[in-house]
């Protein structure tokens, strides 16, 4: 059984890895798109097997930090009302959570941190092929949810973030509502015993255990429960889903 799980989960990396060239501009060739639609059936299938909803991504000694968590992706976002809020070392910041909630709401980082925090030391691993360890502390995100309560009409939860990869399109990202409410999906405030410095992310970005580095949605403005994000950027869940990642990217 353990052969057979390490060799799934090496098919799967390999897919992964050999597909999709980085989390640059560079991999949008329909090529790419074609061969990642047909591999997200059997990832979900595969992943399915390996995973149950509750399983738990592996935690890490403050031994195994890396040394230098690289950034990637967006690390200075250029939007005017981000560089306003940094400005001011994002003092005036509140996180605005809204769509299919009983009491939209708007939370600082204050706010946060009096509801359920976390510590976890986990590795983020990008399509890129790099991994590294971080220690980072946030607010459950279920604890959140409890918070504003979510209309049980909402299947996901969609992560709008600051940056944009072109003019007019933001980074953005989305869970269902299961992977929200796992143990180890935070709302990050800390990397390291740090506030979270600009290029991970500040002041605020998600973390999920158990998926893929694209999937954590770095400089959040703005959460939205939705019954469906058909209506969001392309349709496909996320900025890098649009350019024909798979949605759900499972490590
Ligand atoms: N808002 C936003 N979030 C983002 C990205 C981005 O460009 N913008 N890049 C993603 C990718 S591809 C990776 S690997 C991680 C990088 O996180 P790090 O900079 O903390 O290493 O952030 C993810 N979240
Ligand atoms: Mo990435």
């Amino acid at each position: 059984m353990t052969d057979r799980r390490s060799f799934l989960r090496m098919a799967i990396m390999g897919t992964a890895g050999i597909l999709v060239a980085g989390c640059d501009r560079i991999s949008q060739s329909g090529w790419g798109t074609r061969v990642l639609g047909s591999a997200e059936g059997l990832n979900r299938r595969v992943q399915a097997l390996l995973a149950p909803s509750s399983s738990m991504a592996k935690e890490y000694s403050e031994a195994d930090i890396s040394p230098v968590f690289h950034a990637n992706g967006t690390t200075q976002p250029g939007t005017p009302a981000y560089r306003a809020l940094m400005a001011n070392q994002f003092r005036d910041y509140t996180l605005q959570i809204d769509g299919l909630v009983n009491r939209p709401t708007r939370l600082s980082i204050d706010d946060l941190k009096k509801l359920d925090t976390r510590t976890q030391i986990t590795r983020h691993d990008c399509v890129e092929g790099w991994s590294a360890i971080g220690k980072w502390q946030g607010t459950l995100l279920s604890a959140v949810l409890d918070h504003v309560g979510v209309d049980p009409q909402a299947r996901f939860v969609v992560f709008h973030c600051f940056d944009e990869m072109d003019v007019g399109v933001p980074y953005y990202e989305s869970v269902d509502i299961g992977e929200a409410r796992h143990p180890q999906t935070l709302l990050a405030f800390a990397l390291n015993d740090q506030p979270l410095p600009v290029p991970y992310g500040a002041p605020l970005r998600l973390r999920l255990g158990r998926q893929l580095g694209y999937k954590q949605a770095k400089y959040l403005s703005r959460i939205e429960l939705v019954k469906s994000f058909d209506a969001i950027g392309d349709g496909k869940g996320g900025y890098w889903e649009d350019q024909g990642y798979e949605w759900y990217a499972g490590i």
